[in-house]
């Protein structure tokens, strides 16, 4: 049936749940998308070593498979996203798939760390996403240290910091920026900084004192993505995503002594409340 919207999702994956391409899926079917997958990475946590994360990487060619199957149908994909991107290599080829394709409402969620783990991901492929893929984003979402980095002005402290990196970042290319603030900022509220080029939009929503937010920056794009896909603007794609991810973080859980994430389907539950 042609009329099903299709959601792309290039990212890693979190065997635990909470992040990667399996929020992305649980997300892309909360919105009623039928998602599809590409897996760049496969990360994993140890139990024995204070969850210490590992990432192995998938060959360019297996890469390059999925691709080719997960863009197999006639019927053009709605939205994508992209997420862990383990090579530079692999950037690339997402890039050349992008343009080969002609996809269209690209959200780069430019994931450079895991939360808590202080070790960023090769600073050459953080490098290739600022060349490759946020000069073609509809949307990207960069957590504060990813902001710092893209921006160049490092450690960002204030709203006002936020604001200049989020220009500068939007110079790139993309054409909505939304920096998350989130938790780090000190203050009552979770806060998220939209630039759409002309205006800055302040996303607010009261601090919620859970530890279990895994997966919240994977699950926060992958809803945007959702949206553009269904045919919201950008605007209200992010607005829509926000309550989204607040409504999964309220519910989120802990998972062992090590994690918490996010729960995908909070938001339709709520609905029904
Ligand atoms: O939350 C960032 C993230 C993204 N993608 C994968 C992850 C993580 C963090 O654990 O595992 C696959």
């Amino acid at each position: 049936m042609n009329t099903i919207i299709k959601t792309l999702t290039f990212a890693g994956s979190d065997a635990s749940g909470g992040a990667g391409i399996e929020a992305d899926l649980k997300t892309f079917t909360e919105y009623s998308t039928y998602g599809l997958a590409v897996v760049t990475t496969i990360a994993t946590m140890d139990p024995k070593s204070n969850w210490k994360h590992s990432v192995f990487t998938m060959p360019i060619d297996v890469v390059r498979s999925q691709i080719d199957t997960a863009l197999a149908s006639d019927v053009q994909v709605n939205a994508m996203k992209t997420g862990m991107i383990g090579s530079v290599e692999i950037v690339e080829l997402i890039k050349d798939t992008i343009e080969k394709y002609d996809l269209k409402n690209i959200v780069i969620d430019p994931v450079l760390a895991c939360k808590g783990e202080d070790d960023l991901l090769n600073p050459e492929t953080a490098e290739a996403i600022k060349k490759f893929l946020i000069p073609i984003a509809t949307v990207t979402t960069p957590n504060l240290t990813e902001a710092g980095i893209f921006s160049g002005l490092g450690k960002l402290k204030t709203i006002n910091d936020i604001k200049k990196a989020a220009k500068i970042i939007y110079d790139l290319g993309a054409k909505h920026v939304v920096i998350k603030g989130g938790k780090a900022l000190e203050n009552n509220m979770a806060i998220d900084i939209y630039y759409d080029g002309t205006d800055y939009y302040v996303l607010e929503s009261k601090k919620i004192s859970s530890a279990n937010n895994h997966g919240a920056g994977c699950t926060f794009a992958a809803a945007i993505t959702a949206g553009l896909a269904n045919g919201l603007s950008p605007k209200d794609s992010i607005y829509k995503a926000k309550d989204f991810v607040t409504e999964a973080i309220k519910s989120g859980f802990k998972f062992n002594e090590f994690v918490g994430p996010v729960f995908h389907s909070a938001y339709r539950l709520s609905k029904k409340d």
